[in-house]
């Protein structure tokens, strides 16, 4: 990479590393409720530890100095600094969020800032969640907040984290907090999580600071196991799901006719108001990409025959069919060309797209007593390239991630971190893919 302006960084998230669930008056998030549903995640695992990055994080900077990199994507606890998700707020948080910015500024690293990473304040939850549309504009409220507090420092703002996730995975698959299976509810959720990325980059710019805004969503591309028209209509209706819900309408201005097809039997789609599509189309400063594997899709009956009874995943796809490639500890499919396809096929089809982050990108597999993680290393490797030959305007890779964290429903039992911890003792320990990082960040640096 020849670019000096190109930046190099890692990512992580709030919930999944910061722990310190009661401290400092931070208020439950759904994750906290979740967590605590018997068999909703694996072992039991809750975040209250984590990888104790609220009391640890000096610790976590220098690991981030001493890996070289220029940049480190983390995100905000909503309801660490709005315990209810409105009205008051929560000085302790918004401190801790300012000690570590302005830590990783002294050392020369670029804070990116998420502001929602599926952690919604259960208070907010109660009144209905991403299903309300008031939630949309307590989203907004709180960006404003955190913006005014740390504006002048911060220069990156994120408003979401992968959108998909939150709606479908949480209000229509139920395997992620709040854990709800429904069909209307979870296309109200999407279309509320956009509405309130549209109206807190509006608030945001509203504020005055300079800034770039963006947001973050992860691309699986669908790939149909056969030509057959059967399963092609069948990985449309994938990529409908997961990916175009939210390009088409950031990046298009408008919802993708198949969803009226897809979703007409299970939602009037009466969460969307005249104008919302105006707010939800801001021009953005750049796109955060998410990549870790491709959908293989084959055409498949609903597994809900009841329309009525149906969840808005069930789209009539089987997703289990995956060739005869590597997979990853998760059993992901190992395809970097995965890559190069996702971030060229949204260029291509939306040729004015802002500028692209690759902002997640990472995979577990088991340890070995050294450390010594070579698959991980030919992944990232691998990935990396891929990416940098998918020709759009790529400003910036985010390996995921700089820790060991809790992974959702599998709790701490996948481990995709640079840094091993070790969660008895939280002693952090770099595997060999950290120091490999660390001389590819420097040897590209010497090519620019
Ligand atoms: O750990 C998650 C992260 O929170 C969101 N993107 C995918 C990662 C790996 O599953």
């Amino acid at each position: 990479m020849s670019n000096p302006a190109f930046r190099w960084g890692v990512a992580t998230s709030a919930f999944q590393i910061e722990g310190a669930a009661r401290d400092d008056g931070r208020g439950p998030s759904i994750w906290d409720t979740f967590a605590q549903v018997p068999g909703a995640v694996a072992n039991g695992d809750t975040g209250d530890v984590a990888a104790d990055h609220y009391h640890r994080w000096a610790e976590d900077v220098r690991l981030l100095v001493d890996l070289g990199v220029d940049a480190y994507r983390f995100s905000v606890s909503w309801s660490r600094v709005q315990p209810e998700g409105r009205g008051r707020i929560e000085r302790r948080g918004l401190d801790f969020y300012r000690r570590l910015v302005e830590s990783l500024l002294d050392n020369g690293i670029e804070p990116f800032v998420t502001l929602y990473h599926w952690d919604l304040p259960q208070a907010l939850e109660d009144e209905g969640g991403w299903r309300t549309r008031s939630t949309a504009g307590w989203f907004a409220d709180y960006a404003a907040l955190v913006h005014d507090e740390l504006g002048d420092v911060v220069r990156k703002w994120t408003t979401l984290n992968e959108p998909y996730c939150s709606a479908v995975v949480g209000y229509g698959e139920g395997r992620h907090a709040p854990g709800a299976r429904e069909g209307h509810g979870s296309l109200a959720a999407a279309h509320h999580l956009l509405l309130g990325h549209g109206l807190a980059v509006q608030a945001m710019r509203a504020g005055g600071e300079p800034g770039e805004f963006g947001i973050v969503l992860n691309q699986s591309p669908a790939v149909p196991v056969t030509d057959s028209p059967a399963d092609v209509a069948a990985a449309t209706r994938q990529d409908v799901l997961l990916r175009r819900q939210f390009t088409d309408p950031l990046f298009g201005g408008a919802y993708p006719d198949e969803m009226t097809s897809m979703f007409g039997d299970i939602s009037d789609f009466s969460f969307r108001h005249d104008g919302d599509l105006e707010v939800i189309g801001q021009p953005l400063d750049y796109v955060g990409l998410n990549y870790y594997y491709r959908l293989h899709v084959a055409d498949a009956p609903h597994r809900e025959p009841d329309p009525a009874k149906r969840t808005a995943h069930d789209i009539g796809v089987d997703t289990t069919r995956l060739p005869d490639v590597p997979r990853t500890g998760m059993g992901w499919p190992v395809e970097p060309e995965g890559m190069t396809v996702a971030l060229a096929d949204l260029k291509a089809r939306h040729p004015g797209l802002p500028p692209v982050y690759v902002t997640e990108n990472g995979c577990v597999y088991p340890d070995n007593a050294d450390f010594e993680d070579a698959e991980r290393i030919a992944f990232l490797g691998d990935h990396i390239a891929a990416a940098q030959a998918a020709g759009v305007d790529l400003r910036g890779y985010f390996c995921w991630s700089l820790l060991d964290n809790f992974e959702w429903a599998h709790g701490y039992k996948h481990r995709f971190g640079l840094v091993h911890v070790d969660y008895q003792t939280l002693q952090r320990t770099p595997r060999a893919s950290y120091h490999w990082y660390r001389a590819h960040i420097a040897k590209a640096r010497q090519g620019s």
